[in-house]
């Protein structure tokens, strides 16, 4: 695997295959991205107005992509928040273990695609914010 030192927030650029049949863009899990990937879901035919996420994992890695339309994704270390635009397919954005996200802004027609690294695991949830940041703070100290 590829050493990698991405921070959540980071945009990993995928290959992208140009001619003139169109574009083919490419990831390779350990290459492309920072883990074996254990797990792809999509969100789709999402509501115009909806809000998704609003949650922290406690180890979880993943990497987030805008298939087709575009979202806004909400990121929250427990100190900074920062909120990014996707409306590409050809990168995703990198997003560590305990970090508070968000997703809104859905356009109609969007597909958002997330690579994991690990399978579901509801324990990893961590669902209410003050336990979250009183966790990042604990992260922080040791
Ligand atoms: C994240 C954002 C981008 C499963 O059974 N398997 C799965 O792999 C996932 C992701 C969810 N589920 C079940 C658990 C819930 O009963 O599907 C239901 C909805 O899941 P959740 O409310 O977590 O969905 P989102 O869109 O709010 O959040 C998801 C991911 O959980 C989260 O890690 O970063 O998408």
């Amino acid at each position: 695997m590829k050493s990698h030192s991405l921070t959540t927030g980071d945009q990993i650029d995928f290959p992208v295959i140009h001619d003139h049949r169109g574009n083919l863009s490419f990831i390779e899990g350990g290459e492309h991205v920072p883990f074996d990937i254990e797990r792809v879901y999509y969100l789709y035919d999402v509501p115009g107005g909806a809000e998704r996420g609003g949650h922290a994992h406690e180890d979880l890695e993943q990497v987030i992509i805008c298939m087709s339309g575009s979202f806004d994704l909400v990121l929250d270390d427990g100190k900074e928040k920062k909120r990014v635009h996707l409306n590409r397919s050809h990168y995703g954005i990198y997003v560590g273990s305990m970090v508070w996200r968000e997703m809104d802004n859905f356009s109609s027609g969007c597909v958002c695609m997330v690579l994991a690294s690990r399978k579901y695991e509801e324990s990893d949830y961590i669902r209410d914010y003050s336990d979250f940041q009183a966790r990042s703070v604990e992260v922080v100290k040791s």
